[in-house]
């Protein structure tokens, strides 16, 4: 199991991941795109990432907005694999 991160390493870490913030104890980001299509290739994509990293985030959508909610559920709170995953989400 990943090691929970302090607040002070989460902050340091979202300082390289734009636009996502502290939510609750998880990490949070809303996207908004051109339309419900885009956005629901955009939840496909994040998918595919999840399955193969076997970690799974909230995922809300109303029709050109996707939000996006990571934390690891057996540590309780933030840890790196959130972070990689926030990561390569903003590289899609
Ligand atoms: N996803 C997330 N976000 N947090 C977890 O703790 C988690 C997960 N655990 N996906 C995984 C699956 C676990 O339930 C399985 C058994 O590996």
């Amino acid at each position: 199991m990943s090691d929970l991160l302090s607040s002070n390493e989460i902050t340091k870490a979202l300082s390289n991941l734009s636009d996502w913030h502290v939510y609750d104890e998880q990490i949070k980001c809303e996207f908004v795109f051109a339309d419900f299509i885009e956005a629901l290739s955009f939840i496909v994509k994040i998918g595919v990432l999840a399955e193969k990293a076997d970690h799974h985030p909230e995922i809300w959508n109303v029709y050109n907005r996707v939000s996006i909610i990571l934390s690891t559920h057996d540590a309780g709170g933030v840890t790196d694999k959130d972070i990689m995953l926030a990561s390569a989400i903003n590289d899609l």
